[in-house]
């Protein structure tokens, strides 16, 4: 099944938000198979953000997700890369919907809150980049006919 990455970013563990953001993925039926709490090097986040490597606020991102602690996490489930983005919200919180993550807790751009794979071949090379494979658990919760047809 379809796997996306998902962070709480150090905003949103200092904020006391962790349990309040995995408890969405969970209620809305997502699997969760890989999560960990860690601190994130210079190396892991520069990798991650390469993508944005030349842009003004490269140096202030690194500088942001390496200051604290974050979670790191994989969730499952049928469309989870697009609807995991929904449930996030916009990159700028102050335009993102109310009763999205960044929509509900968010008041700027550089504090968001949380990172979501935006395609499934993100995804798949950012769970590769955060997770060994023994880290990651393939199971099916006994309540999964009730959630999955
Ligand atoms: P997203 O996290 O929604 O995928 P992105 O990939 O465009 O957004 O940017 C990665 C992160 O970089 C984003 O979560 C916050 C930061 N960022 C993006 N644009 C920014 C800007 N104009 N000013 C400051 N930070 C920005
Ligand atoms: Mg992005």
């Amino acid at each position: 099944m379809e796997r996306t990455f998902i962070a709480i970013k150090p905003d949103g563990v200092q904020r006391g938000l962790v349990g309040d953001i995995v408890r969405r993925f969970e209620t809305k039926g997502f699997i969760l198979v890989g999560m960990k709490f860690m601190q994130v090097s210079r190396e892991l986040a520069e990798s991650h953000y390469a993508v944005h490597k030349d842009r003004p606020f490269f140096a202030g991102l690194v500088d942001f997700i390496t200051a604290s602690p974050v979670v790191a996490m994989v969730w499952e489930g049928d469309g989870v890369v697009t609807t995991a983005r929904k449930m996030i919200g916009a990159t700028n919180p102050l335009a993102a919907e109310l009763g999205t993550i960044r929509g509900d807790y968010g008041a700027n751009i550089g504090r968001n809150l949380i990172h979501g794979s935006d395609a499934i071949e993100t995804a798949e090379q950012e769970i590769a980049l955060w997770f060994t494979p023994d880290e990651l658990i393939t199971w099916q919760p006994t309540i999964m006919p009730w959630v999955y047809e």
